[in-house]
């Protein structure tokens, strides 16, 4: 998992309603209805949830320790889509503590290897990995008009990659996967083999070319060489750094989402609730 630093978020809090207008006009949902999509529930059902449904965010101060601003974030993205947030006083266990005697619903908390969800109430966890890769084959399935008979490539067979490749198949994709660690495809592949049929790219450029919807779910900077893209292709890109360079996001435009934190976080939370 590739940490976040300061400077990837702490725009963040200030620049949602900016972001959510953006979201909209690339996909055709707010985060909040993408978000609901991907747990299933209308967004009128949803609210039935959220309103009053208490989050608090516990800073975790284990391994590389702290983000500033991880927590604000977290929290900025909780209200903004409805939820009661707040951040505990105390970090870590302490902080955890605090959250339940504070009657929180939610706990949202990350250290260096995993960052969760956690309902107190429905005892369940929701993974920011697996909640990333669900939110991007659903934002792909939006951008793209419907993903069904369609060849989509996942680049990078890792927990995010692998959760956006299920949910890309289960919205009717054609789904080949890519990743430098072959063997991790091949036993993808096999082990989901009664699920979907899944092929696997043995080369990224080639596949590039024949692609025309992508998810670049690797920690990689500048793997998706534009050259290779297609004038039509659209490509979902979760975390960071983006796998398209600077000069290549500019020329992609409104045909890349890239997003860091925001739509992982909103399907987190989403799941949780619903
Ligand atoms: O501020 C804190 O509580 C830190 N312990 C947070 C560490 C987050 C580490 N993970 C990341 O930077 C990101 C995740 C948000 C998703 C993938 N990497």
């Amino acid at each position: 998992m590739t940490r976040l630093k300061t400077e990837d978020i702490c725009q963040m809090p200030d620049t949602l309603e900016t972001y959510d207008r953006d979201l909209k006009s690339v996909i055709g949902l707010s985060l909040k209805d993408l978000a609901c999509r991907v747990a299933g529930l209308g967004p009128s059902a949803m609210d039935g949830y959220i309103t009053g449904c208490r989050v608090c965010a516990v800073p975790v101060t284990s391994g590389q320790g702290i983000i500033n601003n991880f927590s604000e974030t977290l929290c900025a993205i909780a209200s903004h889509l409805g939820f009661d947030a707040f951040i505990s006083r105390q970090t870590d266990i302490a902080g955890l503590s605090e959250a339940f005697e504070e009657n929180a619903d939610i706990v949202l908390a990350s250290d260096d290897d995993r960052f969760v969800a956690i309902h107190l109430g429905h005892r369940q966890v929701v993974d920011n990995s697996q909640a990333t890769g669900r939110g991007f084959a659903f934002a792909l399935d939006q951008m793209a008009g419907g993903l069904t008979s369609r060849p989509l490539l996942v680049v990078g067979c890792g927990p995010v990659g692998q959760h956006a490749a299920l949910t890309a198949a289960a919205l009717g994709a054609r789904v080949t996967l890519c990743d430098l660690d072959w063997a991790c495809c091949r036993d993808f592949a096999y082990r989901h083999r009664h699920y979907a049929e899944f092929s696997i790219a043995d080369s990224l450029p080639a596949a590039l070319r024949t692609h025309d919807l992508i998810i670049d779910a690797t920690p990689a900077a500048d793997i998706l060489d534009v050259q290779s893209i297609g004038p039509a292709a659209l490509i979902a890109a979760p975390g960071v750094p983006c796998g398209v360079s600077a000069e290549g996001r500019k020329m992609l435009g409104p045909r890349l989402l890239w997003d860091t934190l925001r739509i992982g976080v909103a399907v987190m939370l989403m799941e949780a609730v619903a």
